[in-house]
């Protein structure tokens, strides 16, 4: 399941709104051949395995990180084709929560003679689907707030400059934290301020849709661009229902806080340089009264910590954390072990899958 994971995380940027799934058919006489979910309209992972694999799939194992559909979308059932190609065994990382699947394409395999065993690395896929897993259940994207700082929290100069606190290997990182996801919005002070593009440079994947809070003025490079406001959780509501999976939260500090006190954060990606502004005058992380005692200190859980260059980049996640909840709720035990990929938040994956 480990295998099928990494090749679930080559379609993390290509194959939204759909989820990036991974498969990896054994056949009978050991070859392995594998399949990635492929961009919208094309064919899912089950099915590009099935084709590299021909007549090898009788008899097959197929290990696949999501429930194969058993429904007509834009393509045909994946539970038909791995029926059809006679694969013996299918293992399943997680139940597909669309309402389309739901435990029917297991069913239909079951119907049809095929053995299945669901369940097998289910955390870490789990952890790999939470965008999609979160779309699914709530309605609304996860939201993944990212900020580049110095040390001593601040994002930018008191004459308002930050280009650059963090190093190049913190914004290639963050250029792929873009790609992965699906819109990515900024405050219209930001848009004034710093006329940022926000398309996808150094990174392989394609731009998100660009959101700016506020309007946008005209001629601004980050246009097209879709403006947007009002309260936040129906502007995460409206993203939601555009099939947006990830919402990536880029700025400035009064959106940072706006979004951080409403407790619509689901995920904290800060790059953090070895530099110190030194003082008090520069612009902190969040604009807006903060927790006024010690009871109201938010606090978090630190996932994971990744050297990139001289930088450091620190994933938080709100405690308690409920992104380990899928299809059959929480699963008992701690934190995973291990940490996620540098641009893969989330993507954990074990030696004993
Ligand atoms: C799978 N394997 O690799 C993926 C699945 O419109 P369609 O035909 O592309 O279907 C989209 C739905 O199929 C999507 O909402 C989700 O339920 C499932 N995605 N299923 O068996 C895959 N990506
Ligand atoms: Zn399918």
């Amino acid at each position: 399941m480990c295998a099928a994971l990494e090749l679930a995380q080559r379609a993390r940027a290509y194959s939204s709104p759909n989820p990036w799934v991974g498969c990896r058919l054994v056949a009978a006489d050991g070859r392995v051949f594998e399949g990635s979910t492929a961009p919208p309209g094309g064919p899912h992972a089950e099915v590009v395995a099935l084709r590299n694999a021909g007549a090898a799939a009788r008899g097959a194992t197929a290990y696949v990180t999501l429930e194969p559909c058993a429904h007509h979308g834009r393509t045909p059932p994946c539970t038909d084709a791995l029926i059809a190609a006679r694969a013996r065994r299918v293992v399943v990382g997680i139940l597909d929560p669309d309402p389309r699947v739901n435990g029917r394409g297991l069913s239909a395999l079951r119907a049809a003679g095929v053995e299945v065993e669901l369940g097998v690395g289910a955390r870490a896929v789990k952890a790999q689907l939470a965008p999609y897993l979160t779309q699914r259940r709530t309605g609304r994207p996860l939201v993944v707030l990212k900020l580049a700082a110095s040390l001593d929290g601040r994002i930018a100069a008191p004459d308002g400059t930050s280009a650059w606190i963090t190093g190049e290997a913190a914004r290639a990182d963050a250029h792929r934290l873009r790609a992965e996801s699906d819109a990515v919005l900024v405050g219209a002070g930001t848009v004034r301020a710093d006329d940022p593009l926000l398309t996808v440079r150094d990174a392989p994947g394609p731009s998100p849709l660009r959101v700016v809070l506020g309007p946008v003025p005209p001629g601004a490079a980050v246009l097209p661009a879709v403006s947007m406001s009002g309260d936040l959780g129906t502007v995460l509501d409206q993203l939601g229902q555009r099939g947006v999976l990830q919402l990536l939260v880029e700025g400035g500090a009064t959106v940072a806080g706006a979004f951080h006190r409403a407790g619509l954060v689901d995920r904290y990606v800060v790059y953090f340089a070895p530099a110190l502004f030194g003082g008090d005058d520069g612009l902190a992380m969040f604009a807006g009264p903060g927790a006024p005692t010690m009871e109201g200190l938010w606090r978090g859980r630190i996932e994971a910590v990744t050297r990139l260059g001289s930088d450091l980049r620190l994933d938080l996640v709100p405690e308690p954390d409920d992104l380990g909840t899928g299809p059959g709720g929480p699963e008992p035990g701690g934190p995973e072990p291990g940490g996620p990929e540098p641009g893969g938040p989330g993507f954990i994956c074990r030696g004993d899958m």
